[in-house]
């Protein structure tokens, strides 16, 4: 039997896109320090590393999808949070955002990882974004450390 795995240990040969959304950016700002800190303490160069702000969650999926195509990046890891809050909005623009990342993971060649905390309160986000359930933002970077090198590895074999 063989099994294939990714490590955790970035192998320096290239270069990760983080998409965060501004829409609710105190929470979101700290997303992308989980993921910034996760990659960087994993081996990633801070240099290798590009930053993109877009508007709300909406808009991540055409940007990864930019990025993903660029050629530039071995993986993108996309960072937002959707709050449903008193309005079917929610509904909406949560859905979306999840779907067109999925579509972008799909179609790309690289692995696009789903830091989109989607909750009913802002204490629920926070709780995800650093405090008490972790940081989803590392746990996307972390996804998509792996993910590049279990590539890499199917590629090789
Ligand atoms: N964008 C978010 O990232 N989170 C939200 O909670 C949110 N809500 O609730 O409205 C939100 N809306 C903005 C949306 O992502 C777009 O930027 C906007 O509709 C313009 O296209």
């Amino acid at each position: 039997m063989t099994t294939f795995e990714g490590t955790m240990i970035a192998t320096g040969d290239g270069r990760y896109a983080i998409a965060c959304s501004r829409f609710n950016d105190l929470i979101v700002d700290r997303l992308l320090h989980g993921a910034v800190d996760a990659l960087t303490r994993h081996g990633v160069g801070r240099d290798d590393i590009d930053v993109v702000w877009v508007p709300g969650a909406w808009e991540l999926p055409i940007a990864a999808q930019r990025l993903a195509r660029s050629g530039r990046y071995v993986a993108v890891v996309c960072l937002g949070a959707v709050v449903r809050g008193a309005t079917a909005h929610f509904e909406h623009v949560a859905g979306q955002c999840a779907a067109g990342l999925q579509r972008v993971a799909l179609e790309s060649d690289i692995p696009v990882t789903f830091g989109v905390l989607t909750t009913d309160t802002i204490d629920q986000a926070i709780e995800r974004a650093g405090t008490k359930a972790g940081n989803k933002g590392a746990d996307a970077a972390l996804a998509a450390l792996e993910t590049v090198n279990l590539l890499a590895r199917l590629s090789a074999r």
